[in-house]
């Protein structure tokens, strides 16, 4: 068994027994604050979800690294190094889970040399639980799991979102790739979870997806997930992925992943 698997098996069991928080909490009223603005949610789940899972890693591995979204937004700064980092959400669709809509995940991801080295996304309030290791395949319950063959966009279904920004800019293009994707792809789905869109993407129930916006802790597991079910994360624009440019296109198919890159309008925002 390698480092990474040793790696992996103990995180495991940190984010399935975090996800209880989560079912714990799932139903009644949630209150809330805002972050970056009036659609940027945190609940305190997000941040005892946050803290259980890093100090438990953090006594597990002392000398990695750590990401966290909840710490970023207290002042933490975004820091990755080729030390093996792990890269935290702590709720993945908090406004979901604000509202019951039960598509909200925990999203862990390890990379080691800046290359993603296992994923877990875990809805514990659906029983989902995407995991990869880099060249061991991917899976759902334990379940292998494959992307779709979907090659045109034509015959795609798309998830996307309009992310958590209000940014009037950012709005525009959008609304421009709304109108791209309802009038040129056969469906459009938004979850309102990055990480559960790349999900669908690995076990081929969405053909593509894409974001603008999103940021390393949204994408850490899903990228990986992805990969290692057969499919490509790339570059909106068409270029390698980067995982600090908060933008993101992954898709079942390569061909399908450059016509969709094709069609979009592009946005950059600031990175991370
Ligand atoms: C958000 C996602 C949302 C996506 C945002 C962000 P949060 O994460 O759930 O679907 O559009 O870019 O990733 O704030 O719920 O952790």
């Amino acid at each position: 068994m390698s480092m990474v698997d040793t790696y992996f098996m103990v995180a495991l069991e940190i984010v399935k027994s975090a996800g209880k928080l989560i079912t714990e909490h799932v139903k009644g009223c949630k209150d809330y604050k805002l972050k970056s603005c009036d659609i940027d949610l945190v609940t305190e789940v997000d941040k005892a979800v946050e803290t259980t899972i890093l100090s438990k890693l953090k006594e597990e591995f002392p000398h990695h690294a750590f990401i966290g979204e909840e710490s970023v937004a207290e002042g933490a700064r975004v820091v990755l190094t080729d030390e093996p980092t792990w890269v935290l959400d702590p709720i993945d669709g908090t406004l979901n889970f604000v509202h019951g809509f039960p598509h909200s995940c925990i999203s862990l991801g390890l990379l080691i040399n800046k290359v993603p080295e296992m994923g877990i996304i875990y809805n514990p309030i659906m029983n989902q639980l995407f995991t990869a290791l880099k060249h061991q395949g991917a899976y759902l319950n334990d379940q292998i799991i494959h992307v779709s063959k979907v090659k045109e966009l034509k015959g795609a279904l798309v998830a996307f979102e309009a992310g958590t920004s209000r940014d009037a800019d950012k709005m525009k293009v959008v609304r421009e790739n709304f109108d791209q994707i309802i009038s040129k792809a056969q469906g459009m789905r938004a979850l309102g979870s990055a990480a559960l869109n790349m999900a669908m993407v690995a076990m081929g129930a969405a053909d593509a997806n894409f974001e603008f916006g999103i940021h390393a802790w949204d994408v850490a597991a899903g990228t990986i997930i992805v990969r290692e079910a057969g499919g490509v994360v790339i570059d909106p624009a068409g270029g390698p992925f980067d995982i600090l440019s908060r933008r993101v296109l992954c898709a079942g198919t390569k061909e399908l992943a450059e016509e969709l890159s094709k069609t979009l309008v592009q946005y950059y925002p600031e990175r991370d």
